[in-house]
């Protein structure tokens, strides 16, 4: 599952990019390759739990992203290669420049979202003929796309997102394999200049209005998030409790982002490390176990659990034992946000 960074030109992406990868990842100027990295997921649960259980390591999970080059408005020559990067991806972080004014801020989420719209339109014409044809020819499958295609035809010339109607998982599936791009789900990015860093609250009031109810919106200066990204971890502290904040923006934009792609988080802890991991919402244990190790996977058994809530209460694993509180769960379980596990396994 990987998040794009996508937009018009200049509005800040590889920038951002940039501040979520702790630059780790060369990025080429004016390249038409999307830049691939892997942005850390600051969880305060982690030190928590390492603040009760000791340990050598924190190890954070991971999301993927991509930063694709801006989509130029008004069509070119690589506006079709763009779009087509951006069918790729699972979910999309729109950033939006707000460094030159808040009003041409709005009308610009406005045009991207009626362009991709309209590009999912053209999509869902030229694939509706083929799907018919097919259907008529006895092809079940066709038949269901067909189905779908129509309903996408009815929601886009309404004027409305993909995203905006309910699907099933069946439904779902196949718009993802067209890659309709206002199917995907979205989280917004307003990228304010350092001299409004002071007005956030009142941009995103501005700005909400504009906003699809279902969309989280991000209010942040990446320029400043990718100097901050570069400092030592010392002056870092020091730069963000100067300006009153506990974390950068970036550490909220990326749960926000690991929420968005419907993924959610447990934790293995020990002496070794304490790390939390990746998982698809609504993954059973085996499948948490395979984030772990293949084998453990395999060879599962049971996994041991308890809610990271219950460790801070009751201050050590020994006493959530004694509190009976350490749940036994086997193949059918499914994980819920928050578990602390350990697996037993036998290969
Ligand atoms: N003042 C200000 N300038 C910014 C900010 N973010 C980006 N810029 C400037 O905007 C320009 C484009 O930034 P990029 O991060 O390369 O933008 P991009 O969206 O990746 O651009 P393309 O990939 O070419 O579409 C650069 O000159 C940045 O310095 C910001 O928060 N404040
Ligand atoms: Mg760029």
């Amino acid at each position: 599952m990987e998040c794009g960074i996508v937009g018009f030109q200049a509005v800040g992406k590889t920038t951002l990019f940039k501040a979520l990868t702790a630059h780790a990842i060369e990025v080429q100027a004016g390249s038409m390759a999307p830049n691939v990295g892997q942005a850390e997921i600051p969880d305060p649960r982690l030190d928590q739990i390492a603040g009760v259980i000791t340990t050598r390591k924190i190890i954070p999970a991971k999301v993927q992203l991509v930063d694709i080059p801006g989509v130029p408005s008004g069509g070119g020559a690589s506006h079709g290669s763009i779009l087509a990067n951006i069918r790729n991806v699972d979910a999309l972080c729109h950033v939006v420049n707000c460094f030159d004014g808040v009003t041409d801020a709005r009308s610009a989420c406005q045009d991207l979202l009626t362009e991709l719209a309209l590009s999912d339109l053209v999509l869902v014409e030229s694939s509706l003929d083929k799907a018919t044809r097919a259907a008529r020819g006895g092809d079940k499958e066709a038949a269901a796309r067909r189905d779908v295609l129509e309903r996408c035809k009815g929601v886009l010339e309404d004027e409305k997102p993909l995203r905006s109607a309910t699907w099933n998982e069946q439904e779902q599936a196949i718009l993802r394999s067209y890659g309709m791009l206002s199917s995907k789900p979205q989280l917004v990015v307003a990228n304010i200049s350092e001299t409004d860093i002071e007005r956030t609250d009142q941009v995103a009031t501005e700005l909400s209005e504009f906003i699809a109810d279902q969309d989280e919106l991000i209010v942040l200066c990446a320029e400043l998030e990718s100097q901050i990204a570069e400092l030592p971890p010392d002056d870092r502290d020091e730069m963000l409790s100067s300006m009153g904040l506990q974390e950068p923006a970036i550490g909220p934009l990326a749960r926000a982002i690991n929420t968005l792609l419907g993924l959610g988080a447990f934790y293995t802890a020990g002496e070794k490390e304490v790390r939390s991991w990746i998982i698809r919402q609504g993954s059973s244990a085996p499948e948490a176990a395979g984030s772990v190790h293949s084998d453990i996977e395999r060879g599962f058994i049971r996994a041991e659990c308890y809610h990271v809530d219950e460790l801070l209460e009751l201050g050590s694993e020994k006493a959530i034992k004694s509190a009976g509180k350490l749940r036994s769960e086997g193949k059918q379980y499914i994980m819920q946000d928050g578990d602390v596990v350990h697996f037993l396994f036998n290969v």
